[in-house]
């Protein structure tokens, strides 16, 4: 039975008050996560009893450790079913995954004019790495549209995929549209052509389930962060057969079988990816992050993130003058809102409504391109998790009002008959 009240016990922070004793409403969930009691608990009782080094050591704390940090790969491998744990890479975040693709894939897979297709609405994390790629290797960046109503434009996808596409990198959900993607559509041009599919998951695999052996792609990305566990870690789950043909993205310790004074030999996966001392401690409460909210369930997360996003969407509708960027349905853009007013900008408004204990973000979200192309420099984003409430969506509406009439509402009211063009025409820029 998922009981909001019950699960808020389980963060301290949700008891914070902020500025002049208002209560914290945290909406800046796709930045990153609150930690519940027992993933903090796990990482101190990690410290206190069994801290070691892992894989190493034969003394009874390196045994303990390195017992704990391996499971939680087949944590991993359960949580987003996976057919085998060595599939499953530890990394530092998202990022980290995405880099460790572009390089290694780069090197074993791409020469010069081959393609590498994106699409329009992706992070930096998503882009950079593939920038990097083709100032060393001389390949190709497509982008895959987006359509009016804030989709990929699937019916251009088979156009777009050439014989010279190997690879493509997609975002299962926008961090700034809510979009989430419909993958399986895009693994079977990808499988038609030979291409390697590479999901960035980061905003999917906290919300709504993910079956990587079902959605059918090579690679996903993504980050404990963002779903209740620590920062600096993160996962790459990938195809073994291709794993086994990829060079190694770092070197150093674990990653070796052998080494002489010329040469060396690398380690079975997934150690092979994973250099150096890993971040053991993280790594053991992303454990206890996953247990947390497979307990939750991921279902009712989902469904009740669909509920708030509802919710929010109706209230907001009140400020005729904002313009709100997704798919209208909650369920194709769950647990994101990003908005923005043709008159204020998204940090202002993100400044007022922080003096009243609402925590959004405003910016670019790490998505400049996309930002482009909705024709703003930046927007304010109010993203849920399952431990928000709508009591809390009242209190930030409340919050918007006062912002808005701070900054003259009847301006904003004239400009209603303009909001529909706002997103290419009266922004303010800093
Ligand atoms: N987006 C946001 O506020 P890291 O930082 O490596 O854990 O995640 C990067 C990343 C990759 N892909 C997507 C779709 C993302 O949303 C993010 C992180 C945060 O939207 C921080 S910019």
């Amino acid at each position: 039975m998922f009981d909001v009240n019950k699960i808020r016990k389980d963060f301290k922070i949700l008891e914070r008050k902020i500025w002049d004793g208002k209560p914290l409403v945290y909406f800046d969930n796709a930045a990153t996560t609150q930690k519940p009691k027992i993933v903090i608990d796990t990482l101190v009782n990690y410290y206190e009893n069994y801290n070691a080094n892992i894989h190493r050591g034969v003394h009874k704390l390196a045994e303990e450790a390195t017992t704990a940090y391996e499971s939680v790969r087949d944590k991993v491998r359960q949580f987003i079913s996976a057919d085998d744990s060595t599939e499953i890479i530890f990394t530092r975040n998202t990022t980290e995954s995405i880099n460790l693709l572009a390089y290694s894939l780069g090197e074993y897979l791409m020469g010069e004019g081959d393609e590498v297709l994106l699409s329009e609405m992706e992070h930096h994390s998503n882009l950079i790495p593939w920038y990097l790629l083709k100032e060393r290797k001389k390949i190709q960046i497509k982008f895959l549209p987006i359509t009016d109503s804030y989709e990929l434009d699937y019916d251009s996808l088979k156009k777009i995929v050439t014989k010279k596409t190997k690879i493509i990198s997609i975002t299962h959900k926008s961090n700034v549209l809510g979009t989430v993607n419909d993958i399986k559509k895009i693994s079977q041009i990808a499988s038609a052509n030979g291409s390697i599919l590479i999901v960035d998951a980061a905003q999917s695999v906290p919300h709504l389930s993910v079956n990587f052996s079902d959605l059918n792609c090579d690679f996903l990305a993504f980050s404990s962060h963002k779903m209740c566990g620590p920062t600096g870690v993160g996962v790459l789950a990938g195809k073994k057969e291709i794993l086994e043909n990829m060079p190694p993205f770092m070197g150093g310790g674990e990653m070796i079988r052998k080494v002489t004074f010329d040469t060396f030999s690398t380690n079975d996966l997934p150690w092979k990816f994973e250099a150096g001392t890993p971040n053991i401690a993280d790594v053991i409460a992303f454990g206890a992050a996953i247990d947390y909210i497979q307990n939750i369930g991921i279902e009712n997360i989902y469904n009740y993130e669909c509920q708030l996003t509802e919710y929010a969407i109706e209230k907001l509708k009140q400020f005729e003058f904002l313009k709100i960027y997704g798919p209208k349905e909650a369920k194709k853009r769950a647990g994101i809102i990003t908005f923005s007013n043709p008159v204020v900008h998204p940090h202002d408004i993100a400044t007022i409504v922080d003096q009243y204990g609402v925590a959004i973000r405003a910016g670019h979200h790490c998505a400049q391109p996309l930002m482009k192309k909705l024709g703003v420099s930046s927007t304010c984003r109010a993203s849920f998790y399952f431990y928000n409430t709508k009591e809390e969506i009242d209190i930030f509406i409340d919050a918007l009002k006062k912002a808005f009439d701070y900054f003259a509402l009847g301006a904003c009211k004239e400009l209603k008959q303009e909001n529909k063009e706002v997103g290419k025409q009266r922004v303010v820029r800093r």
